[in-house]
C-alpha cells in the first residue's frame, strides 16, 4: 500500500510530505520532480507569489545513491516567502528577536467559499490566519512532488499520465473526449492555460482578464488522462476497492474541486445506454500495447468498468469553482465585532485551473500508483515489474485464440 501525508502552512516555513510504500529500487529522478513543481507555478492567471517561490524539494530520508531504499520517503519544500512572515508566522511563544517580515493583524472577516468560517467554528481559533494558512492551496506543491515520484513508478509499468484544460469560465472545448492522449501530451508546455485549443485558449484569457478587472475570479475544469495503464487495477468486488471511487476521492480532494466525473461524466444519465456504452469489437491485429486485445471505438467509461481498469486511457475531469479571495470581497461579518464587513483580501491568484490540472495529475499518478502496488505486489521495483510482464503475458495469451 502508498500512502502518504503532508503538513506545512503557506507562509510558514516549509512544506514537508511523507510517503511510504514505495518499493525498494526505484531510480529517482530528481530534475522531474522539480519539473512537476515548476509546471504547478506556471499558468496564466496566478498571483504574486508564484514569482517568489521556485519551489523544489530536498528529499530527506527514503532515497540512497539515487534509488528508493523502501524507507518513508521524506520530503520538504521550503517556503521562499518564509522570510517575509516570520513576524506573523513564528512558531515560539514570543516573536523571536529579529525575525523578519511584518506582523499582520489577526484575520477576523471570513471570505465566503473559503475555509475560514467552518474552521473558525470546528478549532476555536480567534484568528483564522490559523485556518487559512493550511487550507491554502499551497500544500498542493507537497502533493506535485509525491506525484513525481508516483509517476516515476508508474513509468515502470509504462503508464503516462497527463492533463488539458477544458474550460475556464463560459470558455469550453467542445468534446474533451475527441482529443487522444497524443494530442494533449504534445500540448506545449509553454500554452499560458495548457489549453489543446488556441482559439478557446485565447478566449480563457479573456474570462481570466475580465475577472481580473472586476476584481473577482474565475474557476474552470480540465480533464487528466493516463495512457498505456495495466489492466486491471482496483476491483468490483468491494465498495472502497473501486478504482473510481478512489480516483473520484482523490481529485475531490483537491481545493476548490467541487465535481469530478469520469468519462462521458454526467451527461450520461441524460441518454439511452446504446450511446453510452463503449462496444467490444474484434481486433483486426493485435500489435496494441494493451494486452486486452479487443477493439473499443469509444471510450465513453473513461477506461473504468466495474470499478476495474479495462486497458482503455483512464479519463477523469475535475470541476474548480472560483478562488474565495476575491480583491472586491463579497459581504461578509467582522467575527470580533459581530458587524457586516467585507470579506479579507488576502494576496491571492485570479485563476489556478491550470495549476489544479497539475496536482490533478500528482493525484491520478499517485492513486494508480498504489493500485499498481497492491495488483502486483513487491517489495522491490523488480519484482513488481516482473508480475506486471507475467500478468501482461497471460492476458496476452488468453486472449491469443485466432
Ligand atoms: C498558492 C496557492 C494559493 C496562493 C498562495 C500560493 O493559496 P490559497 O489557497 O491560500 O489562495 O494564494 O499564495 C499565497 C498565499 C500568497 O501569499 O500569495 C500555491 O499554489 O502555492
Amino acid at each position: 500500500m502508498l500512502r502518504f501525508l503532508t503538513a506545512g502552512e503557506s507562509h510558514g516555513k516549509a512544506l514537508v510530505a511523507i510517503l511510504e510504500g514505495c518499493p525498494a529500487g526505484l531510480a529517482i529522478d530528481f530534475d522531474a520532480i522539480t519539473e512537476q513543481l515548476r509546471r504547478r507555478q506556471t499558468g496564466y492567471g496566478r498571483g504574486r507569489r508564484m514569482a517568489i517561490e521556485s519551489d523544489r524539494a530536498e528529499p530527506l530520508s527514503g532515497i540512497r545513491h539515487g534509488h528508493t531504499t523502501g524507507g518513508p520517503i521524506a520530503l520538504m519544500i521550503p517556503n521562499k516567502d518564509w522570510e517575509n512572515w516570520q513576524r506573523t508566522m513564528y512558531v515560539e511563544a514570543e516573536v523571536p528577536a529579529g525575525a523578519p517580515g511584518a506582523e499582520r493583524p489577526s484575520v477576523t472577516r471570513p471570505r465566503p467559499g473559503h475555509a475560514d468560517l467552518a474552521g473558525y467554528v470546528k478549532y476555536g481559533h480567534d484568528d483564522m490566519r490559523n485556518v487559512l494558512e493550511r487550507a491554502s492551496a499551497r500544500e498542493t506543491a507537497a502533493r506535485v512532488a509525491v506525484g513525481a515520484i508516483a509517476r516515476q513508478l508508474l513509468g515502470q509499468v509504462g503508464t503516462d499520465v497527463v492533463s488539458h484544460v477544458v474550460s475556464i469560465g463560459a470558455a469550453v472545448i467542445s468534446n474533451p473526449l475527441d482529443l487522444r492522449y497524443e494530442q494533449v501530451q504534445s500540448i506545449g508546455w509553454d500554452a499560458p492555460l495548457h489549453c489543446a485549443d488556441p482559439e478557446v485558449e485565447r478566449r480563457m484569457i479573456a474570462e481570466i482578464d475580465n475577472a481580473r478587472e472586476a476584481g473577482d475570479t474565475m474557476g474552470g475544469s480540465f480533464e487528466v488522462i493516463a495512457h498505456d495503464v495495466p489492466p486491471g487495477l482496483g476491483s468490483y468486488v468491494q465498495w472502497d476497492r473501486k478504482l473510481d471511487g478512489r480516483l473520484a476521492q482523490a481529485l475531490m480532494s483537491i481545493p476548490a474541486i467541487k465535481a469530478v466525473a469520469i468519462g462521458r461524466g454526467p451527461i450520461v444519465a441524460n441518454l439511452p445506454g446504446s450511446r453510452v456504452h463503449d462496444e467490444i469489437l474484434p481486433q483486426a491485429a493485435p500489435g496494441r500495447k494493451s494486452p486486452v486485445s479487443v477493439r473499443r471505438p469509444t471510450n465513453n467509461a473513461g477506461g473504468l468498468e466495474g470499478g476495474v481498469t479495462n486497458g482503455e486511457d483512464v479519463r477523469i475531469t475535475g470541476y474548480m469553482k472560483p478562488i474565495s479571495t476575491l480583491m472586491k470581497p463579497l459581504r461578509s461579518v467582522d467575527l470580533a465585532t459581530m458587524t457586516e464587513s467585507p470579506a479579507t483580501i488576502e494576496r491571492s491568484d485570479v485563476c489556478a485551473v491550470p495549476a489544479a490540472a497539475v496536482v490533478g495529475e500528482a493525484m491520478v499518478a499517485f492513486v494508480l500508483a498504489d493500485a499498481a502496488v497492491e495488483k502486483f505486489g513487491g517489495d522491490s521495483i523488480d519484482e513488481l515489474v516482473a508480475n506486471w510482464r507475467a500478468f501482461l503475458d497471460r492476458t496476452w495469451a488468453r486472449f491469443d485464440r485466432r
